[in-house]
């Protein structure tokens, strides 16, 4: 072992506070202190074992030594521009989809679109999240003018906006390259890409839940150009539906191979499936009952101990609640969802919590874990702190 290695080990393990006590765990607690990369199996052993507080302070040791106390928040918007999704027959899992003359089928003008971001005017928003459909009309210049039209009126507003589907849905329409899109689109301001669009990346899984939707390695390559072009995006699994544990550890992978290349993504957030109002949810009989806590947390916490190389681990309180995330800074998160103001794609698929928090609240969740909240901004630069 180098003596660097060797220094880093010393002062996790020192830092260890909790042992895990599921034997299948002692190894790769050893590798965890030691600084080594953890292995698909030991990523597996972890997602198979029940010992969530050894699992937890592993991730928590791991991220104190990363990012000390601090957790980053921030003052954002979500803005959904339009619900019309030609993917809408072959995603069972979403809730949010219409197709356009279904009922509760809404594409906003960019009228409306500056309407529903000036409600956000009271609390100054540092951040849009800008995230639809695969609307079949709409062109790049909408966006483009969507965001031009943003950053006029919010002036200082970054932009976080479209998936790797969306852009690959727009480079389609225009019959002209992912790059071009990307290009145009970071011309009119966007900064960086939010990571929806991933869920499973397992052939088979994804030909059930989505199958219509970008392939696994097409998702990759997206992001792959995006970070070749100086654009960070982050990362997402969609879990608790009908994938194995092995497809988790394989997506995982995925993430972590494309970080090892382009060192691009910024943060992983593991969203929770929500079963009301899909096809998916019927199917499983399993309308009401989304995610466990339990199971939350454990993939929070091994998204910190598998992705080494992804700087922060996001929880999204609006789908895995307050509390859950409160307890999730002691599990490996240093990043929590912000204020986000009004949500539809999770509400549609039966999420209870509210639609949005206000800063001050969110704030008081990290100093009651503990915590030093840091306002970010999209590159994840400190802005101001308590
Ligand atoms: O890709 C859709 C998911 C994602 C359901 O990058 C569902 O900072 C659960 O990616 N149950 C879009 N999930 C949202 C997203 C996101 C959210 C917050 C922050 C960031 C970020 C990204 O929502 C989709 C899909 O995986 N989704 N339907 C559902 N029924």
């Amino acid at each position: 072992m180098s003596s660097a290695l060797a220094a880093m080990a010393d002062s996790l393990d020192t830092e260890l506070r909790i042992r895990p006590t599921d034997p299948r765990l002692f190894a790769i607690a050893d590798r965890v202190v030691a600084g080594e990369r953890l292995s698909p199996a030991d990523a597996l052993a972890l997602f198979e074992s029940d010992d969530l507080i050894g699992i937890g302070a592993l991730a928590d040791a791991v991220n104190r030594q990363k990012n000390g106390d601090r957790v980053f928040v921030c003052a954002n918007q979500h803005l959904n521009p339009t619900n019309v999704c030609i993917l809408r027959a072959t995603c069972t899992f979403c809730s949010f989809a219409r197709t356009p003359r279904e009922d509760g089928a809404y594409t906003m003008t960019l009228e409306e679109a500056f309407h529903e971001a000036s409600l956000a005017s009271d609390t100054p928003v540092r951040e849009f999240h800008i995230v639809g459909g695969l609307h079949p009309k709409l062109r790049v210049s909408y966006y483009e003018d969507l965001i031009r039209g943003l950053k006029e009126r919010h002036p200082g507003v970054e932009i976080k906006a479209l998936t790797a589907v969306e852009i690959a849905h727009l480079a389609r329409i225009e019959k002209s390259s992912v790059e071009d899109v990307l290009i145009r689109l970071r011309e009119a301001g966007m900064q960086t890409m939010p990571g929806g669009g991933a869920e499973v990346f397992a052939k088979g899984v994804r030909a059930s839940i989505a199958q219509r939707k970008l392939a696994a390695e097409e998702w990759i390559d997206v992001h792959r150009k995006a970070h070749g072009l100086g654009i960070r995006t982050n990362c997402t699994l969609l879990y608790g539906h009908v994938e194995s544990l092995q497809d988790r550890v394989d997506h995982l992978g995925m993430l972590r191979e494309l970080q090892d290349e382009t060192g691009g993504f910024l943060t992983y957030i593991p969203l929770a499936y929500h079963p009301d109002n899909n096809e998916l949810g019927e199917a499983l009989g399993r309308t009401g009952t989304a995610t466990t806590g339990f199971d939350d947390l454990k993939n929070l916490a091994i998204g910190r101990l598998y992705l080494d190389n992804i700087p922060h681990i996001k929880t999204h309180w609006i789908m895995n609640t307050a509390m859950v995330s409160q307890i999730a800074l002691h599990f490996g998160v240093d990043d929590l969802e912000g204020t986000v103001r009004r949500e539809r794609i999770y509400h549609e698929a039966g999420a209870h919590t509210p639609e949005g928090m206000t800063f001050g609240e969110i704030v008081r969740l990290v100093k009651d874990a503990g915590k030093r909240p840091v306002e970010r901004n999209v590159h994840y630069d400190e802005v101001r702190s308590w």
